[in-house]
């Protein structure tokens, strides 16, 4: 197969994966769709730093003019931040379109697992996973994150999934898929906000050498698809559970009584999570993705 019509790496990238060196990719929905400017800006400029401090290589991810980038400048993500929900929410199925028609996107996981695997990069850090929507039952609300999660070949390292989602039914479709699910030091699938959701994982490994031996050992096996690593959120950032989950429980609430649906279905919840805890979620947030860099960044270097 030949990507390379669609696919651009920045210099540095392209360098690294000529060279074998540690590389992790970043999503881009993050910036535009998932934190207010400038916080979103700054974070994804940390994110790049803590990446280089723990040695790996950044390569952000998004489309620019119809193509597939993996390492963007700095200006590129300052106008991914300034554009914010201007920017196309680019999943899975929007690629071909955005690619035909020469247009601008922000990855989503399952995009960016997609640009990161063409790219042959095997390690991604985010925030939160898309996954299966309270009331799935009915509306079949489930993100596309958690088909592409089966289906490329792509390690990613999460802080667990928000309670905006049906934890129960996401650890559920995540089985039925075949994903490894591995808790890092932790037995217990955490909540993102929060260390503790009540929901058990199936694996735990304690140290990214460990996550490194899992990597190696799936492409030896031939899977197809990835694996998620959920990483809790660090004891001195982690939310009052009480205090999190009643505003979450009010933003779904308030997303019912407007009939927001769809795409925009969590860049609504996070930005009212947000403005219910008087930004504290944001601080939580970007610490936990943070912790996720740095856990990324280790297990790639160890891979
Ligand atoms: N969860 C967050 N922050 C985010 C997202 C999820 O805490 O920014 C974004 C990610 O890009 C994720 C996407 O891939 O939302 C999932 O959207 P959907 O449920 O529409 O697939
Ligand atoms: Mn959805």
């Amino acid at each position: 197969m030949n990507h390379s019509q669609y696919l651009q790496l920045s210099p540095e990238v392209e360098e690294a994966i000529r060279n074998g060196k540690p590389i992790v990719a970043l999503e881009s929905t993050i910036i535009s769709h998932g934190m207010p400017y400038p916080q979103n800006v700054e974070t994804a400029l940390t994110c790049q730093r803590i990446c280089r401090e723990n040695g790996a290589v950044p390569a952000t991810c998004a489309i620019l003019g119809g193509k597939l980038c993996a390492g963007l400048t700095d200006e590129q993500i300052d106008y991914l931040g300034r554009e914010g929900r201007n920017v196309v929410k680019a999943s899975r199925r929007d690629l071909p379109l955005l690619c035909a028609k020469g247009m601008n996107g922000a990855t989503t996981v399952a995009a960016t697992m997609i640009i990161a695997a063409m790219a042959g990069i095997r390690v991604f850090a985010t925030g939160g996973i898309g996954g299966v929507h309270r009331g799935a039952e009915t509306t079949m609300d489930i993100s596309a994150d958690l088909e592409e999660l089966a289906e490329t070949p792509v390690c990613v390292v999460c802080a667990g999934a928000k309670s905006i989602l049906d934890l129960g039914l996401t650890m559920e479709y995540l089985e039925t898929k075949g994903v490894p699910v591995i808790g890092f030091g932790t037995d217990e699938l955490p909540a993102f906000y929060t260390k503790k959701s009540g929901f058990s994982v199936p694996w735990r490994c304690d140290a990214p050498e460990e996550l490194a031996a899992v990597i190696r050992a799936e492409r030896a096996l031939g899977y197809p698809g990835g694996m998620l690593v959920v990483n809790p959120i660090p004891d001195a950032y982690s939310m009052d559970p009480d205090v999190i989950n009643k505003a979450i429980d009010e933003a779904i609430a308030e997303a019912n009584r407007l009939g927001i649906k769809g795409k925009e279905t969590t860049p609504f919840l996070l930005a009212k999570i947000k403005d219910l805890t008087d930004g504290s979620s944001l601080d939580s947030n970007i610490q936990l993705v943070y912790n996720n860099v740095r856990l990324a960044a280790q297990t790639a270097a160890a891979l």
